[in-house]
């Protein structure tokens, strides 16, 4: 069985999602971010960094990073649909928006969140963080553009990468103001199994 550490509002939610849009066999365990227990020594044990999520697989083994926690699942439970086959150029396209979404749109929010992580300067924080926000502005504008042509990422029925878009607009609420991002948010949180994640993630 699998085994995701989790705290609300954070970025479990999107392995999260998928596990469940899978149903596929998981328990949560809670961690106590407020308590920082994410900072404790027994949870760097099993994550360096401390930051949440985390995911043990069935065999014991436990992975960071919530991207390749979507894309593991999405290819060990390929009859959920959550993206495409391996090896063809949709799935290309999946790869590469999630990288994106995880790479530098997840990036700039934690700029922003905890901008005094990324200066040594200690009036510098303000600096970052509204580089970030401005950061934040063009890459929703690139994704925006992105879904001019269908009403998500990677066509007319939604995917894992939707769903990681979602969680970030969470955190940057100004992009559900874009109508196309916002749309693509209106239409997910439909989905009744996702809409049950997110009151568990405390999430409107
Ligand atoms: N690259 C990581 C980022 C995870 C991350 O930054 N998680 C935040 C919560 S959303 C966290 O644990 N922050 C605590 C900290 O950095 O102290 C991933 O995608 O899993």
């Amino acid at each position: 069985m699998y085994r995701l550490y989790w705290a609300p509002n954070t970025g479990a939610f999107a392995p999260d999602a998928v596990l469940t849009l899978a149903g596929a066999p998981f328990e949560r365990q809670r961690v106590d971010y407020d308590g920082k227990e994410h900072q404790g020594e027994a949870y760097r044990k099993l994550n360096p960094l401390g930051q949440i999520p985390l995911l043990r697989l069935p065999d014991g083994e436990t992975i960071t990073e919530s991207a390749a926690m979507v894309l593991h699942l999405v290819e060990r439970f390929p009859e959920a649909r959550l993206a495409p086959a391996p090896g063809g150029s949709a799935r290309a396209v999946f790869d590469r928006w999630l990288v994106f979404l995880a790479v530098n749109v997840y990036g700039a929010i934690l700029r922003r969140y905890y901008a005094g992580r990324f200066t040594t300067d200690p009036a510098g924080a303000e600096g970052v963080r509204q580089a970030a926000g401005r950061d934040l502005e063009s890459l929703f504008a690139i994704l925006e553009a992105a879904l001019e042509a269908d009403a998500f990422l990677l066509g007319e029925t939604f995917g894992a990468a939707d769903i990681y878009l979602m969680m970030l607009v969470d955190w940057y609420p100004p992009a559900g103001e874009l109508p196309r991002i916002g749309g693509l948010c209106a239409a997910l949180k439909e989905e009744p199994r996702i809409a049950e994640v997110r009151r568990l993630y405390e999430l409107n």
